[in-house]
């Protein structure tokens, strides 16, 4: 355990939001539905029906990066936080909802703790949770787009000897390897030299293993991507037909990821903001790429952004890996 100053008996809560109104996402869709191949972002997925079958898939029997990491959070959340060390300001990308953050900070200690995460009330939710747990705890909660830069808040008065950016769940996974290196120069930025990474990062393996984890027996994962087209309908006005379309996820092994589509079962018309957008049959609307790395691969990626690998923890079986690095 890291070993922290003395804390005070009960930490501040506080909550940013920086996310503009109504923010990008209709913008984002007809560009993405107007593309010759036609493609939308996959941070559209969380709306609140998201985020609660992304929680069905992280338990689903196939889908084995949230236990495999979890388990490597439980056997070295001590070695991690020597790594981090104390004092630390924990900048947590994504909600921060998970076991994962709890065991990370109950090792740490963290004077402050800055979840940020699009999706404002699981920013809240997830507050609310480790403030009673850690009683201690400051926490300035940030919504935000964590894809695009962002000045964080100041917290006057809490010693810092050090930032460290905590990017677990492989969402990395979620950008091309390019998209990568210019979102980890981000995450740099976010740390200051000296800074650290923590990041969880799925690693190749077999297709079949793979396969089998992003279109699953129950079909979680199908009503995942085609509850896009419920969110579009709901909140821009759409008129697609779910019934009308169909879950395809793959791994390509020449590209070293999955790509999940949502394929149109007919020749179709659909409308979305007053615009019209016409389907063929068999044509899809790419939702989600989500790379694999072996450890060398993403390491030389980490280093393309400035930062220099220390540690990598991986379980015996080898499907993940979680790595400790340095910002230059
Ligand atoms: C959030 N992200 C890391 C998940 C992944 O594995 O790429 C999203 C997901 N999509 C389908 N299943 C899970």
């Amino acid at each position: 355990m890291a070993q922290p100053q003395q804390r005070p008996a009960v930490g501040v809560v506080r909550f940013y939001n920086f996310l503009a109104e109504g923010h990008s996402f209709l913008e984002d869709v007809l560009a993405g539905l107007a593309l010759p191949r036609k493609a939308l972002p996959p941070k559209y997925f969380y709306d609140a029906a998201g985020c609660e079958l992304f929680d069905r898939i992280c338990a689903l029997p196939e889908y084995y990066p949230t236990r495999t990491e979890l388990a490597l959070m439980r056997e070295h959340a001590g070695a991690m936080a020597q790594f981090l060390g104390a004092d630390c300001q924990l900048i947590e990308l994504g909600s921060g909802s998970s076991a994962k953050t709890f065991i990370l900070i109950e090792q740490l200690q963290p004077p402050l703790y800055v979840p940020i995460d699009i999706a404002g009330e699981a920013i809240k939710a997830a507050a609310a949770v480790l403030a009673e747990a850690f009683p201690w705890l400051n926490i300035n909660g940030v919504c935000a787009d964590y894809t695009r830069p962002l000045t964080l808040p100041e917290f006057v008065g809490v010693p810092i000897r050090r930032k460290a950016v905590y990017f677990p769940g492989s969402t990395i996974g979620n950008f091309t390897p390019q998209e990568a290196i210019e979102f980890l120069k981000l995450a740099r930025r976010m740390a200051g030299p000296g800074g650290a990474l923590l990041i969880g990062v799925d690693l190749k393996k077999d297709k079949q293993t793979l396969d089998a984890a992003y279109d699953d027996a129950a079909g979680v994962t199908a009503a995942f991507n085609l509850n896009l087209l419920r969110r579009i309908n709901r909140e821009l006005g759409g008129d697609f037909q779910l019934g009308r379309f169909r879950h395809k996820a793959f791994y390509d092994e020449a590209k070293g990821w999955i790509e999940m589509h949502l394929e149109s079962r007919a020749a179709q018309l659909v409308h979305v903001g007053g615009e019209r957008f016409r389907f063929a049959a068999g044509e899809t609307i790419h939702t989600e790429i989500s790379c694999k790395y072996s450890v060398e691969e993403f390491q030389a990626v980490a280093q393309r952004a400035g930062f220099t690998p220390e540690h990598t923890w991986i379980d015996a079986a080898k499907l993940f890996s979680v790595h400790g690095m340095v910002a230059t």
